[in-house]
């Protein structure tokens, strides 16, 4: 084969892989491969597109925009094209398009933007006749797409008809349909249930929802919606901005993103993708990028189009969260509490900005329904902060020859049996204490920030402590000397001594951080801090009884059951013993008050912006004053406490009429004359 002939058979190769990629992530809602690996497949055709022009056809995937509508469904032409955008995959791709945008709009000073995070779900087009929802239709291939009027009607954040009057008697509106985080894990559970088919990800369970033909099962589907573009708009002006357009479409009633902003020039805009790319994880749906378009529509205008992609707008995408590789062994942890996870480790692999090789499994039920055998390639996902997780194995990748997976029946550190209870998914090293992976664990958990709080005492040295049999138990760190810790891996006179220091420090601890420090099954730090308060006294907290226990606030059954078996441990009694020979100690005092006696008893707060103390600290104070604090702001929040550039959590706050607080004001909230009520 000539070179040239070696060229075409690998363009027309990566074509056809492409629509067969295309066809199951459109048509069949059932994609083979992750986005990034499509993603490589498209740059990597067009890039050879670029280098030899003379093999582009008409048919090439890369001259159009998406996939063929499903023949179910009538087809709706849109008038005005549905557009997709141009990707950004690095910071310098960014700063060209700023660059090409102040070069064609021969602007010397910087250019505004809107900004906001691009949703990974279904692009849709909603069509407004007088007011009243008429169509809504798919993008399909950007001018003919399916007519899905049916189904959207059914997502209840589409308005049926807009608010107000003063919209313009045709208005089309595009944006994104997508399921939330919570929902899709709903969903799923609900399919697993019923023995249907998982959802790989939200962006195929909301593209699999919105194209049934049957409108009951969609309005099942958790579906909703933000709005990010115009369509055809008759018979009334617009706003000379992007960001004003979508400041009406919200006054109509259309939901946009609380996230929108307008940002100024590059480094407005790096800010913009930096923060979001940090609260990522938290968000509650899944993104993969932020848009950034000009803000004018006259320069809109004046900077058009190249075939499919306006050249006013780009889509910055944070790195692939999906790869895939191979599993080289399937290995089993445990945990401080005995459990047995299953954890796959991989071929190192460059996922969502790290180098990932080791994925957890979760549990054998996890095993089993995914089935990932050793040799398997599978989808690896990795979203933000979160642990990295397979997704799902790729059968027809499986080489000849794999076996199950199977649960040991001994504990692989301490050779204990592993128990599983009927009807538990977790499995359990039976060794407790016995097992050096158990007293690693419990000790790291020991001396956390959140627990007795022991600076510069890292896993790695824990590890060392154990193994070296250094230690046996929590309260053994407290005899360690200077000259012993001087002499382990990584560590100097310096640090030896530094850490000798802060164990002193850590002796004078709260009944909380000790009681959470524990260990104590089901024993998180509010449940630490409810019995703290409850019974004012360790050995109080030691000889109740299970339904004493359970007059705690928050406290069930089986937290009462955890805490009441762990106190009835011989060994257990010992290490507490130990730590208070030690000189660990914390004050003590009578029962608080009931937890409706306390001052702030029945309130909910919510913390959000830049506080100039850890958040921690904050929620242990206002938890011992009787509030709870929540994660999210709705009709129930009493007061959100803002630092500096608090965001959607305020505006939330606004719109929903909750009381807003500075954190003077919460000062004087917490210290104020609560004789005469909370302002
Ligand atoms: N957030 C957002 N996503 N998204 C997708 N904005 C946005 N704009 C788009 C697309 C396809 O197109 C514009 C050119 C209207």
């Amino acid at each position: 084969m000539t070179a040239d002939q070696a060229i075409r058979a690998k363009v027309q190769r990566l074509r056809e892989q492409i629509e067969d990629h295309n066809y199951r992530y459109y048509v069949l809602d059932d994609p083979q491969v992750p986005d990034s690996e499509f993603d490589r497949l498209f740059r990597e055709l067009q890039a050879l597109e670029a280098g030899y022009p003379e093999l582009i056809t008409p048919d090439s995937p890369t001259q159009r925009v998406g996939g063929a509508p499903l023949a179910a469904f009538g087809e709706v032409t849109h008038r005005v094209p549905m557009l997709s955008l141009d990707n950004a995959l690095s910071t310098e791709a960014l700063a060209d398009f700023d660059r090409r945008v102040r070069e064609r709009l021969e602007r010397d000073g910087e250019v505004r933007y809107a900004a906001e995070p691009k949703l990974d779900g279904l692009a849709i087009s909603l069509r407004y006749e007088q007011g009243s929802l008429v169509q809504a239709a798919t993008r399909g291939d950007g001018t003919h797409g399916e007519n899905v009027t049916q189904n959207v009607r059914t997502i209840s954040s589409v308005p049926l008809r807009l608010r107000g009057s003063d919209w313009p008697p045709l208005l089309e509106v595009r944006g994104e349909i997508f399921m939330p985080r919570a929902g899709f894990d709903d969903l799923n559970a609900r399919q697993r249930a019923s023995g249907d088919k998982i959802f790989a990800n939200p962006r195929n369970a909301a593209a699999g929802s919105l194209r049934q033909l049957d409108p009951a099962i969609t309005a099942s589907r958790p579906l909703a919606m933000f709005c990010y573009g115009l369509g055809e708009v008759d018979g009334h002006p617009m706003a000379p901005t992007h960001s004003a357009n979508m400041a009406l479409l919200r006054g109509w009633g259309l939901p946009v993103s609380p996230e929108l902003r307008v940002v100024i020039g590059l480094p407005e805009c790096i800010a913009y993708f930096d923060d979001i790319g940090a609260r990522r994880a938290h968000l509650a749906y899944e993104i993969d990028g932020v848009v950034f378009k000009v803000d004018s529509i006259a320069d809109q205008r004046q900077l058009g189009f190249v075939s499919r992609a306006p050249r006013w707008a780009i889509a910055s995408k944070f790195p692939a969260q999906e790869e895939l590789t191979v599993v080289e062994a399937v290995e089993f942890q445990v945990g401080r509490t005995g459990a047995v996870t299953p954890v796959a480790r991989l071929k190192p692999v460059f996922v969502g900005g790290v180098t990932v090789s080791n994925a957890t499994l979760h549990n054998m039920d996890e095993v089993q329904r995914k089935d990932v055998r050793v040799g398997d390639t599978v989808i690896v996902r990795r979203a933000g902060d979160v642990i990295p997780e397979v997704v799902r194995v790729l059968p027809e990748r499986r080489p000849a020859g794999t076996r199950k997976v199977e649960l040991p029946a001994q504990c692989p550190v301490c050779g204990s049996d592993i128990e599983r209870l009927e009807g538990e998914a977790v499995a359990r090293c039976s060794g407790g204490l016995y097992c050096a992976a158990q007293r690693k664990e419990a000790v790291k958990h020991f001396a956390s920030r959140r627990a007795m709080d022991i600076e510069g005492l890292g896993d790695k040295l824990i590890e060392q402590l154990i193994d070296q049999s250094l230690i046996e138990d929590p309260a053994d760190l407290f005899m360690l000397q200077a000259d012993l810790l001087a002499g382990l891996e990584r560590m100097g006179e310096k640090s030896a001594a530094n850490l000798v220091g802060a164990l002193r420090k850590a002796r004078t601890t709260t009944l909380p951080r000790f009681l959470y420090a524990l260990g104590i099954r089901e024993v998180g730090e509010a449940t630490a801090q409810a019995l703290a308060r409850q019974f004012g006294a360790l050995d109080a907290i030691g000889a109740a009884e299970e339904d004493t226990l359970q007059q705690t606030p928050d406290v069930g059954p089986v937290v009462a059951h955890h805490v009441h078996t762990f106190f009835r441990q011989p060994h257990n009694l010992a290490v507490i013993n130990k730590l208070r020979e030690a000189g660990v100690d914390w004050p003590e005092g009578p029962p608080a008050p009931m937890a409706e006696e306390l001052p702030l008893a029945g309130m909910t707060f919510v913390l959000t912006g830049a506080l100039s103390e850890p958040r921690d600290r904050i929620k242990e104070r206002l938890s011992a004053l009787g509030a709870k604090v929540a994660g999210s702001v709705s009709k129930k929040t009493d007061y959100v406490v803002v630092g500096e550039d608090a965001g959607s959590k305020l505006d939330k706050a606004r719109a929903l009429g909750v009381g807003v607080l500075d954190e003077d004001g919460l000062k004087r909230l917490i210290a104020g004359d609560f004789a005469g009520g909370v302002p």
